[in-house]
């Protein structure tokens, strides 16, 4: 909305080890090529672009057990977190553009570090919450969450690269929406931790503004904290965003994606956003690279207040002939 202002600090992560698909990494610069920056001051929103961190190569990061590249995972988080700290105590909504959703753990967690508690909305296809001893794949993309939530620490062994890093987030304080290919072990953690979810079945059986009032009753029930969203881009159908490296049939639409994020941005607690898992090196045509692009834009600028009725300045008058 044009009445108050947002100030977004940007941090490109081109980052890519939290899985193994290539392509990823492009995700920073592709997002800013379709006009991001310009299209957020057009919409009056004060922005500042930190540019892309750079990581460094990890020599000899051999598996940990399952886990693939875990001394390269955790030292881009280290890096990520204290960026996303600096852009926080320079009094901006933090927008973390991916690279792959293992750097929702560095960047939930600096986020954490500089407003004690959050709420996480976590929008995406998987839940993300697999332990090192779970995951089926050794993708740590797909064990974020296991990471920064308190009632798993002691399931989570010690791994080099990683002693920065402290739980920060309680199950109760966040909520999943557009699930719909969750591992067992996962759906196990899910129910045993009391974490509210919004499957897609449930988006179907309420419909999208139903879940997002119910999202945010539970997320206020007690306090107003901030809220940080972590958004997969693999949330949405893969008819909006194939370019992605784990698209799932039966996703949220466009109109559903972008109601998400109008809603959050009217709370007024919008803190910081992740968008991650685009990835041009997964869509087979221009227009599915285009498309999946253009709906990681559209969503951040709902994030920042552009509504689908429009808007005028306050102190508009219509010209007189
Ligand atoms: N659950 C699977 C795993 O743990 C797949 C996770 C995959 N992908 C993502 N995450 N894009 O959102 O590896
Ligand atoms: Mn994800
Ligand atoms: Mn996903
Ligand atoms: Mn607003």
């Amino acid at each position: 909305d044009l009445h108050h202002q947002h100030c977004v600090g940007i941090i490109g992560a081109p980052f890519s080890k939290g899985q193994q698909r290539d392509g990823v990494q492009k995700g920073p610069d592709l997002i800013r090529a379709a006009g991001l920056v310009q299209k957020l001051k057009g919409q009056g929103c004060v922005v500042k672009d930190y540019g892309n961190l750079t990581f460094e190569e990890v020599p000899s990061d051999e598996p940990i057990g399952r886990l693939k590249s875990p001394r390269a995972v955790g030292r881009a988080n280290e890096l990520l977190a204290g960026a996303v700290q600096k852009v926080k105590s320079d009094g901006n909504t933090c927008v973390m553009l991916g690279g792959d959703h293992s750097l929702a753990i560095g960047s939930i967690f600096g986020h954490a570090i500089s407003r004690h508690e959050l709420s996480v909305l976590w929008v995406d296809a998987h839940a993300d919450i697999n332990t090192p001893l779970t995951t089926p794949t050794g993708n740590i993309h797909g064990q974020s969450v296991s990471y920064l939530i308190h009632e798993l620490h002691s399931k989570i062994p010690i791994i080099p690269n990683f002693s920065w890093l402290k739980p920060c987030v309680a199950a109760k304080d966040i909520v999943y929406i557009g699930l719909r290919d969750v591992d067992p072990e996962e759906h196990y953690i899910l129910k045993y931790l009391g974490i509210k979810t919004f499957s897609m079945t449930e988006v179907d059986r309420l419909g999208i503004a139903k879940v997002m009032e119910q999202t945010c009753d539970h997320m206020f029930s007690k306090v107003k904290k901030p809220i940080h969203l972590s958004f997969d881009i693999d949330a949405l159908d893969p008819s909006v965003s194939p370019a992605t490296g784990t698209p799932v049939a039966g996703g949220l639409t466009y109109r559903e994606g972008i109601y998400i994020t109008e809603h959050i941005c009217q709370t007024g607690l919008l803190s910081a956003v992740d968008m991650v898992e685009v990835n041009p090196k997964q869509g087979k045509t221009e227009d599915e690279i285009k498309s999946t692009v253009n709906a990681a834009v559209d969503l951040l600028l709902g994030c920042f207040g552009r509504v689908r009725e429009g808007s005028h300045e306050p102190d508009y008058k219509i010209p007189n002939p």
